[in-house]
């Protein structure tokens, strides 16, 4: 049952939770091909949360800005392939909130401990005429979700294990942020939380 934030833009609570189990241990397998990571930002920063990724490209920050890249430069080999069952998950979820024909090719994995949070920003590194579809999974965030411009107000959003959203149209460039993790232990993650989101960057 999708529940609108705005125009093009919702959250399903629970959707993906009989696929945690599953998922998580993909992630884990994705993680030792691909390790998880803490970037350095362009203005000489690390960020908190660790990242990783699977499918044709994967994102990518350094001193010298953010893009999609075909190879880890971790390893200097492709990342580790998008598997179809998630790609059906998400094709499924943007399905349900109005998304028809969307197909990703990456999935960005972000990994949060305690204290772990990602500043105010907006995702245009990828393609902007496909949605972008969010998996949670594990410890819970205060997800902050704004306006078109940065100092819009922003709503303090819940993200729970297994809620997913969908965010396209005139959604597509809302600012957002997630808020410092806090302490605790998930029964499936431990002191962890993880978000997967799926994106469109190739034709
Ligand atoms: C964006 N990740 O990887 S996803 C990111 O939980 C990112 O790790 C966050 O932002 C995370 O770029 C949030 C959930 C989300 C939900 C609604 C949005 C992202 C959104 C609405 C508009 C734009
Ligand atoms: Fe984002």
């Amino acid at each position: 049952v999708p529940e609108w934030l705005d125009t093009g833009a919702c959250v399903m609570r629970g959707l993906a939770v009989t696929h945690a189990a599953e998922m998580i241990a993909g992630i884990r397998g994705i993680a030792r091909a691909a390790p998880f990571r803490r970037m350095p930002t362009p203005g000489g920063g690390v960020m908190s949360v660790a990242m990783t990724g699977c499918g044709a490209a994967g994102w990518c920050s350094d001193t010298q800005g953010y893009r999609y890249v075909a190879r880890d430069p971790r390893t200097d080999r492709p990342w580790p392939p998008l598997p179809d069952a998630w790609r059906e998950l998400a094709c499924g979820a943007a399905e349900r909130a109005g998304y028809t024909g969307f197909v990703p090719d990456v999935c960005l994995i972000n990994g949060y401990r305690p204290g772990a949070r990602m500043g105010l920003h907006q995702d245009r590194d990828e393609r902007l005429d496909a949605p972008v579809v969010s998996l949670s999974f594990g410890l819970p965030a205060l997800f902050l979700w704004g306006g078109l411009k940065r100092t819009d107000a922003c709503r303090r959003i819940p993200l729970l294990h297994g809620d997913v959203v969908v965010w396209g149209g005139p959604s597509r460039l809302v600012f957002h942020a997630i808020a410092p993790l806090r302490a605790g232990e998930h029964p499936v993650t431990g002191p962890c939380r993880y978000n997967l989101t799926f994106r469109r960057v190739g034709a």
